[in-house]
């Protein structure tokens, strides 16, 4: 086989979808006018209307970013204690869950999904247990109807860490009315953002309302401030470009599906590279392109294909490596002990994202995969 050419620029595991600089400049000179940059104004209110309809949300509040957003979920429900949660995800769940003073308890993951496996979730309840902090990782969505069955029986809430699934749905049901709140990230990194920022989605209005005064210094009104509140609120600017890129999300996840079909079509017949099916009944939103290389069959490791692609310019990245539970700060909890975790162990070692978004040409993605199959 000849060998693949490198890039001659770096190709990055994804880019930001950016508004028309011409619709930009029209609302930037409409925040102008107003005045009025932050603190709930008119682009903020009108972003949280459009993205509840978006969502299918009964309730939605928009923060500043995705972890803070996390954190307040956790005060919102005044959670205390210990949190089953899944050690396959990015540091700010589990962050989260530490700055809010609560122990991250690692559970097990399954090898289909990558997602918090229910059937393990029951072995580590104790008494100290008050919620579950399952994560849709990488958009595909968790065992909701198991997690819901555990979490009623043994009186805990659910906050879904959604920060991957914008858009997605299950069972014909929009991805964020499962549990008792479901947080998505509004990152630059993600399909849809805010260049920053963060949405937690409700079914109840109280929370919403709490929700709102606590992004808010626990503001009420200029009399009564309600509980000990935070800043976090998403300003103006970042707000009308959540408004101009909402506009364009279907587009982008059209993209993504294309260049996923090209990826699945060229590697699927490649030894040692896995990647996910789509089940049935989900509409997905191909936020990461993740393949699981076994060594043995497919030849040298992921980390030595990361490399390999990294000489051709090509930037995958090893999402989540290290898992949670080996970060120093969460080592020595029972739950990160060696062998707790075997599955997210073995996936952690295996699997890597490689460059999707809706814009990538497609012949880029046809060169990775010729690389991929060169090496
Ligand atoms: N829960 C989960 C499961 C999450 O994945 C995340 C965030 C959160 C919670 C927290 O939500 P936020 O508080 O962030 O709203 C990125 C993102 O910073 C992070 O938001 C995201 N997850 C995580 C999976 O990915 P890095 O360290 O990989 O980002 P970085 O800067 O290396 O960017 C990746 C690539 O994207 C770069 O190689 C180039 C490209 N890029 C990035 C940025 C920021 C651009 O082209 N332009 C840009 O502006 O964490």
């Amino acid at each position: 086989m000849a060998k693949a050419k490198a890039f001659s620029q770096p190709v990055y595991v994804t880019s930001p979808l950016l508004p028309d600089l011409d619709d930009m400049n029209k609302m930037l000179s409409s925040i102008w006018r107003s005045g009025q940059l932050t603190n709930n104004g008119s682009m903020a209110v009108r972003l949280e209307k459009e993205l509840a309809d978006f969502l299918g949300a009964n309730n939605l509040s928009l923060f500043s970013n995705g972890t803070v957003a996390l954190q307040l979920a956790c005060r919102l429900l005044r959670l205390s204690g210990e949190v089953i949660t899944t050690p396959f995800t990015f540091a700010a769940t589990c962050h989260a869950l530490s700055w809010s003073n609560l122990t991250p308890v690692f559970c097990d993951i399954e090898e289909d999904t990558f997602n918090i496996n229910p059937k393990e979730i029951e072995k580590l309840i104790t008494a100290n247990t008050t919620a579950i902090m399952p994560v849709h990782v990488f958009g595909n969505p968790c065992r909701v109807e198991e997690i819901h069955g555990i979490a009623k029986k043994h009186g805990l809430r659910v906050i879904y860490d959604a920060a991957h699934a914008f858009g997605v749905e299950a069972g014909g049901k929009p991805i964020g009315c499962f549990g008792d709140i479901s947080m998505f990230s509004l990152h630059a990194t993600k399909l849809y953002h805010t260049i920053e920022g963060g949405a937690l989605t409700f079914n109840d209005p109280y929370l919403k309302q709490r929700a709102d005064s606590l992004r808010n210094f626990g503001i009420l009104n200029e009399e009564l401030i309600i509980e000990p509140g935070t800043n976090a609120k998403l300003n103006e600017v970042q707000a009308a470009v959540g408004i101009l890129l909402l506009a364009q999300v279907d587009k982008e996840i059209e993209g993504r599906k294309a260049i996923t079909g090209i990826y699945r079509s060229l590697l699927k017949d490649v030894p040692g590279i896995r990647f996910f099916e789509e089940a049935e009944g989900v509409k997905y939103n191909y936020p990461y392109f993740v393949i699981e290389v076994n060594e043995n069959e497919f030849g040298i490791s992921r980390d030595m294909l990361y490399e390999r692609l990294k000489e051709h310019n090509v930037f995958a990245r090893k999402y989540f490596y290290p898992l949670c539970s080996r970060f120093p700060c969460y080592k020595s909890l029972p739950s990160a002990a060696p062998g707790r975790l075997p599955v997210a162990e073995k996936i952690v070692e295996r699997v890597m994202s490689l460059p999707l978004h809706g814009r990538l040409p497609q012949e880029y993605a046809e060169r990775i995969c010729a690389i991929i199959k060169g090496v």
